[in-house]
């Protein structure tokens, strides 16, 4: 039975029961059947409208999802319910913080849409777009931002981005495109806007287009996918730079897309393509439960590279626990993949720092040893990338290690299980480093940290830092790649799930204040967001580039953290890596 049906029932037995024993009782005593019937009216229908209105006020969706049914906006939340959300989940918006989100949005795609619309990339500064090949865009930007103008409501801006994909958009592209990116961006965008929508056809049948150009580059050895797709040969290609390998972040992160898929159109090719690559991936276990980043195409087992949950490796790490909420928990085989992974992870990449002993990952890469020989060093190096994990861990521990189900908001600890506690605290603790890196002059984090190290021979330095440095920055010298802030949305998002788990409103604060550091230091003031070089230097030098996962997925994020809670409700739906929402379905 649907959320909204449950709650109508009850709504029409309870209150309507008592009301009516009440007024029973007093004819058994009273003399004058008039005065009865009055009396008996009143005690009927004043507390039965006091009922009705404590109940609305406890279940404010209720009104919400009655008004968007009646304006016909209803579809956009319509998905399938997997458990009745009890009244004390809900959160309600912060309008002010909201409409700041929209409105940094609007700034940003209404410079996209006066320079650059159709093109798959935008540089604000030189107020020009650019296409990932010369044959011309596929959609990168447009498909990529539909749904967060649908969550939003900028029905202009939706009706004109949808036109374009009506009359513009093609796949017939002779040339080389990730197949990952690909997949995530622009397949994810499209299965979302067609959810959101209530089913506009237009979005399925670009899907089934493009995931039909798409599926070969399955046809390998082991049916690991190869990581580039011609999209007009329908033909996949290995990478110039590492021909034989793809990443596992890779082939880990195309499974919520590419079932969703079989899910809609009924064609079980898509999801037996990516069923088999997690039994490639489960085949190639390592000992000690992590990923390396590389696998080999031809083999399906791990290469030696490094194991980390940063770049190649984080969605991967992701996906195992995703892939477990997709199917509404029901496919113990990713909660069992995912639950090992966590226990791997905790068991040899979790760190505690020197100075205020915050928690961290670290990576571990292999080298060459004095003899010779290979070894394994332990690196204290953790990307923006990996602050996914701290809401990934605490969304983790409200499911696989939930005793119960729903938990409360937040969780009681009798209602985790002992390792859901665990990742429960983790997850608590990384957000909280992650947001120490926004300690900066800018206030916004860099793309990767170093924690220190007893051998990192730093404590010789003045002042050196307590916990974390940028590896490589000095004053006047032109910063390193590590020092950038190119927009990513790792901390909101993890900000985003820890408030719609806790209701705390720390959570809120920190989002917003990464919001101001972001329109103090990125917004052009003609239009559009940019990339800072160095996120210790203020007022911070300008890279012209606006990553489509800004709108896709930071803007989304910090949208989703002001709005009230039943908007995109986590127990209903489940977010890919692109922050596009699919409904969570029944297997
Ligand atoms: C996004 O494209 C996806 O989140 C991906 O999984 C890795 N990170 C970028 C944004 O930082």
């Amino acid at each position: 039975m649907s959320d909204s049906r449950q709650r109508k029932k009850s709504r029409k037995v309870s209150p309507a029961n008592t009301t009516v024993d009440a007024p029973k009782k007093r004819k058994e005593s009273a003399d004058a059947g008039t005065a009865i019937s009055h009396i008996s009216s009143t005690f009927f229908w004043i507390p039965l409208l006091i009922s009705i209105a404590v109940y609305l006020y406890l279940n404010p969706a209720l009104v919400t999802s009655f008004i968007n049914e009646w304006i016909g906006f209803s579809e956009h939340y319509d998905a399938i319910p997997v458990v009745p959300q009890s009244p004390v989940t809900y959160l309600p918006a912060d309008v002010g913080r909201r409409d700041a989100i929209v409105s940094a949005f609007k700034h940003s795609w209404h410079a996209y849409e006066r320079d650059a619309m159709g093109d798959d990339e935008y540089h604000p500064l030189d107020k020009r777009g650019s296409n990932l090949t010369e044959t011309g865009g596929i959609g990168y930007m447009v498909v990529d931002v539909l749904d967060t103008m649908q969550i939003m409501g900028l029905h202009e801006e939706y009706l004109r981005a949808r036109k374009w994909v009506v009359e513009d958009l093609t796949f017939e592209r002779d040339d080389r495109f990730s197949t990952f990116e690909t997949t995530i961006r622009v397949l994810g965008g499209l299965l979302s806007a067609y959810h959101l929508s209530g089913n506009d056809v237009v979005y399925l049948e670009k899907a089934i287009d493009l995931a039909d150009r798409m599926m070969p580059a399955f046809d390998t050895e082991v049916g690991i996918p190869l990581p580039v797709i011609n999209l007009a040969e329908r033909k996949g290609y290995h990478t110039t730079d590492f021909p034989g390998l793809t990443s596992i972040a890779e082939i880990g992160t195309l499974q919520l897309e590419f079932r969703y898929l079989s899910h809609l159109t009924g064609n079980p090719e898509y999801r037996k393509a990516v069923d088999k690559v997690m039994q490639v991936i489960q085949r190639a276990r390592l000992s000690h439960g992590l990923a390396s980043i590389f696998i080999s195409l031809e083999t399906g087992q791990y290469e030696t590279s490094a194991i980390r949950l940063g770049s190649r490796g984080d969605s991967f790490y992701e996906y195992l626990l995703k892939q477990y909420l997709q199917t509404n928990n029901s496919e113990d085989i990713y909660r069992e993949m995912y639950e090992d992974a966590m226990d791997s992870i905790h068991a040899h990449l979790v760190q505690t720092s020197m100075g205020n002993k915050m928690i961290y990952t670290s990576e571990i890469i292999p080298e060459n040893g004095a003899d010779g020989e290979m070894v394994w060093r332990l690196t204290p190096k953790q990307d923006h990338l990996v602050c996914f994990l701290g809401g990934s861990l605490m969304l983790g521990a409200t499911r696989t290690g939930a005793l119960k189900y729903p938990v409360s908001i937040p969780p009681h600890p009798d209602e985790l299980s002992d390792k859901g506690k665990r990742d429960w605290e983790t997850g608590v603790e990384l957000i909280k480093t992650c947001m120490n890196t926004h300690d900066t002059a800018t206030g916004l984090s860099p793309e990767i940290v170093y924690f220190r190290v007893a051998s990192d021979g730093m404590d010789v330095l003045p002042n050196a830092p307590p916990d974390w440095y940028i590896k490589g920055a000095a004053i006047g010298e032109f910063p390193p790649y590590d020092a950038r802030y190119m927009l990513r949305p790792e901390t909101v998002e993890s900000l985003f799930i820890a408030y719609r788990l806790t209701g705390d409103e720390l959570y809120r604060d920190h989002g917003w204040r990464i919001f101001q550091a972001i329109e103090k230091h990125c917004r052009v003031e003609s239009g559009g967001y940019t990339t800072i070089l160095n996120v210790d230097e203020n007022p911070a030098r300008l890279e012209d580039k606006m990553e489509t996962f800004f709108l896709s997925e930071t803007l989304k994020y910090l949208y989703l953290l002001f709005e009230s809670s039943d908007v995109i409700p986590l127990d209903r739906y489940v977010l890919n890596t692109e922050a596009h929402p699919f409904p969570i379905i029944k297997a």
